[in-house]
């Protein structure tokens, strides 16, 4: 097992529902520890450039509407294989499937306003951490 880092995003359903801590509550108790942490409005480009992946999908132009209808905040997770470890905690894309006491299961309405977002592979954390936090706004 390796010390990963993952990016993570409380997405603005979050934010409205003043749900952040009660989010984050989850994060640390399953031993994830929040080693950067920003509130941001995400930008049309920044969150287009963000999903890219899946501009071709009949979901990309609400969902491009929906990171963008209010603050997020983005986080680097640090732990034991995090990558997966996240995924795991955050439970399946569709709340309806999610496994009890995943955050998805605990705090989701619908799969397009999910709560939260994790990266899929080492390769892409790296890259998402990059889209958001300079080095000096990460402390282990
Ligand atoms: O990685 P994850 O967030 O679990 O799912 P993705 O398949 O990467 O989709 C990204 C994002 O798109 C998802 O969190 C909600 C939204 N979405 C949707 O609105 N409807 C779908 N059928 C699939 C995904
Ligand atoms: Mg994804």
């Amino acid at each position: 097992m390796a010390t990963e880092r993952t990016f993570s995003i409380l997405k603005p359903d979050a934010t409205k529902r003043n749900l952040t801590g009660a989010v984050n509550a989850v994060i640390e108790k399953a031993g994830l520890r929040i080693v950067g942490q920003r509130r941001i409005q995400m930008s049309r480009a920044q969150a287009e450039k963000f999903y890219e992946v899946h501009k071709e999908r009949p979901f990309f132009g609400e969902l491009v509407e929906f990171m963008i209808s209010g603050p997020v905040v983005v986080q680097v997770l640090e732990g034991e294989n995090a990558i997966a470890r996240y995924r795991e905690v955050m439970g399946a894309t569709n709340p309806a499937n999610a496994d009890e006491g995943t955050i998805r299961k605990t705090f989701s309405e619908s799969v397009g306003e999910n709560t939260v977002h994790g990266s899929d592979s080492a390769e892409n954390a790296k890259i998402e951490i990059a889209q958001f936090f300079q080095d000096s706004d990460i402390a282990g």
